[in-house]
Formats: C-alpha cells, structure tokens, sequence
C-alpha cells in the first residue's frame, strides 16, 4: 500500500541542491568508501556496489572482500582498491581510513560476516547497512551493538524481506503496512530507512526534523538480482563524498529509479540488468542527457 501523507520525491528538485565541483577539487575531496562484502558465490553483490559508487563519484573506493573474488575486482573495476581479508585486524586499517562505510551486498552470515560487522559498526563513522548486513542486524545482539556504538549517521536500505526480519514479522506485515514498519525501523535502529520495493518509502531525520517521502518512480523491471546492490553503492558513494545525508538517501533512490525507467522506456522492462543503471545513473546526476 502506497502510504498518502508522505512527500513524493522529485529528482529535478533534488539535483537542483547539487552544487558543481570546484575547478580546483582533488581526490581527496571527494571522501573514501570502504565497501564491505563478498562471501564466496556473492562477490558480484559487492563488485556492483563498489562499481557504482566509483562511477557515482567518490574520490576513492576500497572494498573488503573474501577470497578470490578480489581478483574479479582488479580486472572489472580497477579503479577500486580491493583486498581479501581474513580478519578484523586486516581490516583495521582500512576502516580507518574511510570516511564512509557501506555493509552488506553479498555479505553472507558466517563467521567472517560476523567479524566484519563487528568492526564496521565498531568504526562509527557513517553506516549504509544493506543485504547480509541486516540479516545480521536482526539479531538482538547486533542491533544493541549498533545502538551503544553508532553515534555517526546510520541508513539502513532492506526490501520488505529483510525488514520483516529486522521486525519480527512476516513479509505480509511489511506490505500491508509500509509506512508504520518503516517508522518503527528508524526508531527501533536510529537510523535513516529506505524501505524498498513498489513505492520506496525513505525516511530521514530525527523527531521534529524527520521526513517521510515515497518513490514514485521505479518499475517491475527492478524485480531482478542486484538491484538493490547498486543502490547501496550509490547513496554510499553520495554520503562518501560529502552530500548531507538526507540528500544523499533520497537523490540517491531518485536515481536509481529513474534510470530504471529511462531504461525500460527505450528497451522495455523484462531483461533490466543492475549494472546497466550505473551510466544512466552517472549522467543523470551530472545533469546531461
Ligand atoms: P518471497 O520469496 O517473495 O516470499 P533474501 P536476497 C522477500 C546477495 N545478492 N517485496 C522474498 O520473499 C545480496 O546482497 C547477490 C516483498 C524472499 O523471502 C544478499 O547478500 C547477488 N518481498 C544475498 O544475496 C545478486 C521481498 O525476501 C526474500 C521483496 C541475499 O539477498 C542477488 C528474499 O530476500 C543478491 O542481491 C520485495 N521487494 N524482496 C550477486 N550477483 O552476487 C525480497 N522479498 O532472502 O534476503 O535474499 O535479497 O537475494
Ligand atoms: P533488492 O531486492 O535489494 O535487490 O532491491 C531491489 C531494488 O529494486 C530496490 O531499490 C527496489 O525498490 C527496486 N524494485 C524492485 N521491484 C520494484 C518494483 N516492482 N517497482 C519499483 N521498484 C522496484
Ligand atoms: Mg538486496
């Protein structure tokens, strides 16, 4: 059920907030993006992130993976600093130097999902948590250590799977009530919320400065794997470099959405691939058609 009273988001009055580059910007300007994810068979969840968040424009990526899916990265994505690691103290430096983390695509729930959890919710700097990341997080000890370690900002992205997970509840409870799931999401967690699916709701902010907004762009040609991937790496990469976080969440939803539109308006809806968004998604926030 769409909800009535929320905002509906509109991508010209969003990219109208966007300011243009300053001539003499480096890459340091534009933030670092710690992309955590890859279990063994789902490194393609992390590559998507990873892949969209450099082409979204953060100064630079780094992704913690497992195993040989960082070899994959290297001859995809160059341009992204991957690395295997084994443990949190692998991963220690590398949390350090990020100013954003995102957690999750392809994650897996194994012990070294566990590990890398731990570490990135004990960084505390800004969270985007998607996919395995919330499976994780719905158990009770992973959301209290989220409650008394995070005090930077925290978005988290689930499609109603993941979010009657998080709740308790059945994927029915979630559709039949979106909004008030979404509501109780962002104060069970103090995070931002992207609950996703048919009519996006994204709710941002804290008491009296929260907003609700739903996403009216988006199509069923979005019902394919990865999807969701991608945009974890681009409402990452927007936060990564320096976008306010209510803007980054609800730009970054408004792109993905439109661009899956644009796409299935020039080559219809079945066959939409996840990764052909990201250079539609690119020029749309660059502003040329
Ligand atoms: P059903 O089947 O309709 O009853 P999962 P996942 C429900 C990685 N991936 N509206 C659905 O319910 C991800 O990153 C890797 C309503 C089903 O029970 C994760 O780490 C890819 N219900 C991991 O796989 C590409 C919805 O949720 C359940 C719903 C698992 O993620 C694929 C399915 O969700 C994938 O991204 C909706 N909109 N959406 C790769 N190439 O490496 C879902 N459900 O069990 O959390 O599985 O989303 O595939
Ligand atoms: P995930 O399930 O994590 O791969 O995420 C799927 C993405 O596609 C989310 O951004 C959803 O909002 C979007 N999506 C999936 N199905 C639809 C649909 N029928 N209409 C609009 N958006 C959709
Ligand atoms: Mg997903």
């Amino acid at each position: 059920r769409l909800t009535p009273f929320a905002d509906c988001l509109y991508l010209d009055e969003l990219l109208s907030q966007v300011s243009d580059r300053a001539a003499g910007s480096h890459k340091g300007d534009f933030g670092h993006l710690l992309v955590i994810g890859g279990a063994e068979g789902m490194g393609g969840a992390a590559l998507m992130a990873a892949e969209a968040s450099v082409r979204l424009g953060a100064g630079r990526v780094s992704a913690a993976t497992q195993g040989a899916n960082s070899i994959a990265f290297l001859t995809r994505v160059p341009e992204v600093m991957a690395r295997s690691v084994s443990d949190v103290h692998e991963i220690a430096p590398l949390l350090e130097q990020a100013t954003a983390i995102a957690i999750g695509p392809g994650l897996g729930q194994t012990p070294w999902s566990e590990q890398m959890f731990q570490a990135a919710v004990n960084a505390n700097k800004p969270l985007i948590i998607d996919a395995d990341g919330l499976n994780l997080l719905a158990r009770d000890s992973y959301a209290q250590m989220l409650r008394s370690h995070q005090s930077a900002d925290c978005i988290l992205t689930p499609h109603s799977g993941e979010a009657a997970r998080l709740l308790g509840v059945s994927t029915a409870d979630i559709q039949n009530n979106r909004h008030q799931a979404a509501q109780q999401l962002a104060s069970k967690y103090c995070a931002n919320v992207v609950l996703k699916g048919a009519g996006t709701l994204v709710i941002t902010g804290f008491e009296n400065d929260q907003t609700v907004s739903v996403c009216r762009y988006g199509n069923p040609g979005m019902a394919s794997g990865g999807m969701g991937d991608v945009l974890t790496g681009v409402i990452a990469s927007l936060i990564a470099q320096g976008f306010e976080v209510d803007l980054a969440v609800k730009l970054g939803v408004s792109l993905h959405s439109v661009a899956a539109d644009q796409l299935a308006n020039q080559y219809g809806e079945r066959g939409l691939l996840a990764t052909d968004l990201i250079p539609v998604i690119r020029a749309l926030l660059n502003n040329v058609d």
